[in-house]
């Protein structure tokens, strides 16, 4: 059975591809969704892709990848920097994690240079569109 990667998305990115495109594109969550389990069937995973708008549920996404997941690649959104309940959550998960960012944080509002998460994370990937999920998923395939 191949590799079961989670990837989890926070709030408000339902709204990919719907609002401001110039800042995360036009691609929708569900074109994020396709192209990763096709790509994971390519280079041999599986993947389990969520958005959530509760920062409980992201919680609750991560203790259930204990169970059954190889590696996590997590869009915290807004929760990246706010919340030490997801940094802790993540800190009990064993696998490998990586951040990914849409849009360049570090460009932005210097409140988004800052994330709680990236003290857990073994990579992030900022500012190369929804290219950085497939990159990620790619990193996965080697070390998860
Ligand atoms: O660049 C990213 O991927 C972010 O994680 C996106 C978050 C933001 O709070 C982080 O600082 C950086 C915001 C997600 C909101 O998603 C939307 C997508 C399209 C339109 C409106 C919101």
């Amino acid at each position: 059975m191949s590799k079961l990667i989670y990837i989890l998305n926070g709030p408000n990115l339902n709204l990919l591809g719907k609002r401001e495109p110039e800042i995360y594109g036009s691609a929708t969550l569900a074109d994020v969704e396709t192209s990763c389990a096709v790509l994971a069937t390519e280079i041999g995973l599986r993947t389990r892709f969520l958005q959530s708008n509760a920062e409980h549920q992201l919680v609750d996404w991560i203790h259930e990848a204990r169970e059954d997941a190889s590696g996590i690649i997590i869009n915290p959104a807004a929760f990246t920097h706010t919340s030490v309940a997801v940094l802790d959550a993540l800190k009990m998960f064993d696998g490998p994690v990586i951040e990914v960012h849409i849009s360049n944080v570090h460009q932005r509002e210097s409140f988004r240079d800052h994330s709680y998460v990236s003290h857990r994370s073994d990579g992030v990937i900022v500012g190369l569109g929804i290219h950085g999920y497939e990159l990620a998923l790619r990193h996965m395939a080697k070390v998860a």
